[in-house]
């Protein structure tokens, strides 16, 4: 491309890349590079991210990117991040600064709460000056959507079908952000596609604080959630407004900031927007499922104060 058509301040993140229509983790990925600017590294474990922007020869990132392994995109991102404090001591001649790169790692909810978790938790631990996002799609896609342990209870995935002996996933959704906050951590949140400018603020929040963060972004699959792609932006936003993905800081381990929701919707307006959650509204059982959903946000609008 010539330098005129790639204007790298501009398209970080650029169209032409193999995402699915209505890919809530490629809106995240563009909404991270609008926050984050050029003079960043971002570290990208395997997943429809990955696959998606980086066919090669092809690359749909203007940032620097490295791909890694499932299981160390944490360690990755940490290993880069100490290489340059140790450029700075020495001639560092064709580096930036360390203070003025950012690093980065985008990583799907397989990759963070399950696979990757060991390298994430001591990449916090040892403190590195790493902001590490999470796109949240409730399960593993890019292999055929199968369950996580993102993934919420009722959701039929390939691995936890829905049928005559199951009604989905069984298994409660992992708190990752609590776990991030439990290693210290100065500076948790959640985020969503659906608020991109709050999104883009916290990533920006993130950057300023020296030392380990964790961001975690819900980001619609159609495809493996059953919903017409149109419609990506609108489920997120009904998350948040149902209480079933509560979008909130926490600083120093204490919650410092809600989005608060006016008329608090049932869940049901949420779940029945998708069909990874139909089987629930066609069976009895589904009913009890329901109602256990509809306590879950329940509880997150009294513990965290979502209710306006
Ligand atoms: C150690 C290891 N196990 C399994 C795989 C196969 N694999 C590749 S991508 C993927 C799914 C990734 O899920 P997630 O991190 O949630 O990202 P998404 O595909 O949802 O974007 C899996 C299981 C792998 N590459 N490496
Ligand atoms: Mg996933």
């Amino acid at each position: 491309m010539t330098e005129d058509k790639f204007k790298r301040d501009e398209d970080l993140f650029c169209p032409g890349h193999r995402a699915c229509p209505g890919c809530g983790a490629a809106l995240a990925s563009k909404l991270v590079t609008e926050a984050t600017g050029p003079q960043t590294i971002l570290s990208m474990p395997t997943g429809c991210m990955e696959v998606t922007t980086t066919p090669y020869p092809e690359s749909a990132w203007g940032v620097s990117w490295i791909h890694n392994i499932f299981e160390n995109a944490a360690s990755v991102a940490g290993g880069v991040e100490t290489a340059y404090r140790a450029f700075d001591k020495r001639d560092k001649k064709g580096y930036m600064d360390h203070d003025d790169v950012n690093f980065v790692v985008m990583a799907g909810d397989g990759a963070t709460f399950d696979i990757g978790i060991r390298s994430l938790s001591g990449m916090m631990e040892r403190g590195h000056d790493v902001l590490y996002i999470c796109y949240d799609n409730e399960a593993y896609m890019n292999t055929g959507i199968q369950r996580s342990s993102s993934t919420p209870i009722g959701a039929a995935t390939t691995t936890s079908p829905a049928g005559e002996e199951s009604l989905g996933e069984d298994i409660h959704k992992k708190d990752m952000p609590s776990i991030a906050a439990a290693h210290g951590l100065e500076y948790v949140a959640t985020a969503s596609v659906a608020y991109p400018e709050d999104f883009k603020n916290k990533v920006e929040k993130a950057l300023e604080i020296e030392g380990p963060k964790y961001i975690q972004v819900f980001a619609p699959c159609p495809r493996g959630w059953r919903h017409d792609s149109r419609n990506s932006v609108e489920i997120a936003r009904l998350a948040v407004q149902t209480g079933m993905y509560p979008i909130y800081e926490m600083e120093d381990g204490e919650i410092t900031n809600v989005k608060e929701v006016k008329d608090r919707k049932p869940v049901e307006d949420y779940l029945k927007a998708q069909g990874r959650f139909k089987h629930l509204f066609e069976k009895d059982e589904g009913e009890e499922v329901i109602k256990d959903l509809q306590k879950i946000a329940d509880v997150n609008a009294e513990e965290l104060g979502i209710d306006k």
